[in-house]
């Protein structure tokens, strides 16, 4: 029998959704062209006043929002609260002191918790379970989110963080953890791990949340398999709340958008225009019920698409298919975003030219990166310490930037070749 945590909500029907949004979406947008001047701007440069907004027809009238604009306006321009009122601070990775910073208020943070207790419970989720959590904490949202999700369902949860594969296989079999909430990859990882310790058979484990990074139905089967669970996509950004945006549910074919807290559009990434349902284009997103950091019509990059098809599990929100790649050149890394021109200044800082290949292998269900670099004629030398202390030293400073280890091959000068495109910076052997 399926379970829900907000049943209210989650079934509601369609009238009853598009109502609240029409609400929240008129009051959002007043509230931002009143509380934040760089809304205001963006507004007025477009000619819109909040009085034009009268429901969620009226969204094509206002303006995109880009993490360009959070970057210029970081780090508080966009709060629509005083930081009085703020409680906490979640952030992207990303080039240093440029950050995404995204702020929340109680209020934001219940909500967002709801979110993820949501995904739990469609995952199977309850009091009697054991929810433990391997996604980062910090500043990164996916381990403080299941784990607010994880304490409003009143499940015992496990704070487990990544890292130390073997403690975390003997705690599954110790404590007896039902769900785990980690990246594919490390789950996949993880499986690997509990066959070879002979653990399968001491393992709890019926559900597995997945989410951060890429992964196929491929993937979904051998960890399905190997663990013997069900595993659920779960999708989210920094910008917008972390994990909990969409979900899946038993049905697993795409992920429930949480519509009463977000409209989603899906747009033609080239000319903006808004596509019917159905068809593939960037996913775009409005928020409508946060308090200190609301964004409107924020481009997330991703491409997918949107399916109102009634969904048997009986929720009636919008689902979204698997993401379909992104409109930039983003790579996720063991789970964490990377950006070619992050490293790219790394390079320049470090006086090296930017020609660089970016290798990235997936071996035994780990990422690796490989940063291949032109030395300049004047770095170029046969000594071959002196070039793997150059090495040691970029890999410290791209470490510090991108917060992943990454290998440093230096290369001899103009040995790279040189292409017109981006692509060819960009060797991805993963298969996802
Ligand atoms: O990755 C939030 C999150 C944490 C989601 C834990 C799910 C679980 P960011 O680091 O800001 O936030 O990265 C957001 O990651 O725009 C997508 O490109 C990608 N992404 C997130 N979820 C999925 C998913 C978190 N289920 C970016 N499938 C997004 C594929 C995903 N890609």
């Amino acid at each position: 029998m399926e379970n829900y945590f907000q049943p209210e909500i989650e079934c509601a029907d369609r009238e009853t959704i598009l109502d609240l949004q029409n609400r929240r979406l008129v009051e959002t947008v007043a509230r931002v062209y009143a509380n934040v001047p760089y809304y205001r701007n963006l507004m007025d440069k477009k000619g819109v006043k909040p009085e034009d907004i009268k429901g969620v027809d009226d969204l094509p009238r206002l303006p995109f929002l880009t993490k360009d604009d959070l970057r210029d306006a970081y780090p508080y321009g966009m709060l629509a609260r005083p930081l009085a009122d703020c409680v906490r601070i979640q952030s992207t990775s990303g080039t240093t002191g440029r950050r995404v910073v995204a702020f929340y208020t109680q209020n934001d943070l219940d909500a967002w918790d709801s979110c993820c207790a949501r995904a739990i419970v469609a995952a199977g989720g309850g009091k009697e379970d054991v929810v433990h959590v391997c996604y980062g904490y910090g500043l990164f949202t996916g381990g403080p989110g299941l784990n607010g999700g994880s304490h409003m369902v009143g499940s015992l949860t496990l704070p487990m963080s990544s890292g130390n594969t073997e403690r975390q296989v003997q705690f599954l079999c110790d404590l007896g953890s039902t769900i785990l909430c980690c990246t594919p990859s490390y789950a996949a990882y993880k499986a690997e791990t509990v066959h070879e310790k002979g653990a399968r058979d001491k393992i709890k484990l019926k559900a597995d949340i997945f989410g951060a990074e890429d992964w196929n139905d491929e993937m979904r089967r051998d960890i399905e398999n190997s663990l013997g669970i069900r595993a659920h996509d779960i999708y989210g950004l920094t910008e917008l709340c972390g994990p909990g945006v969409s979900f899946e549910c038993s049905e697993q074919t795409g992920m429930h958008i949480n519509e009463d807290q977000f409209i989603a559009e899906i747009i033609d990434p080239e000319t903006g225009e808004v596509l019917p349902e159905g068809e593939v284009g960037e996913l775009v997103f409005t928020s409508i019920n946060k308090e200190a950091f609301p964004l409107i019509r924020y481009r997330t990059r991703d491409l997918t698409r949107l399916s109102r098809k009634p969904c048997s599990c009986g929720r009636t929100h919008v689902k979204m298919a698997r993401l379909m790649g992104r409109t930039d050149d983003m790579l996720i890394i063991k789970g964490v975003n990377v950006f070619p021109s992050q490293i790219e200044t790394v390079l320049i800082n470090k006086g090296y030219p930017a020609n660089y290949q970016l290798v990235v292998e997936r071996v035994r269900n780990t990422d690796s990166l490989e940063v291949r670099v032109e030395m300049t004629p004047e770095m170029f030398s046969d000594n071959l310490g002196e070039v793997a202390a150059r090495e040691k030293e970029l890999a410290n400073a791209l470490k510090a930037m991108l917060g992943i280890t990454a290998a440093v091959k230096l290369v001899a000068p103009k040995s790279i070749t040189r292409s017109e495109g981006k692509a060819a910076r960009i060797i991805d052997n993963r298969k996802i």
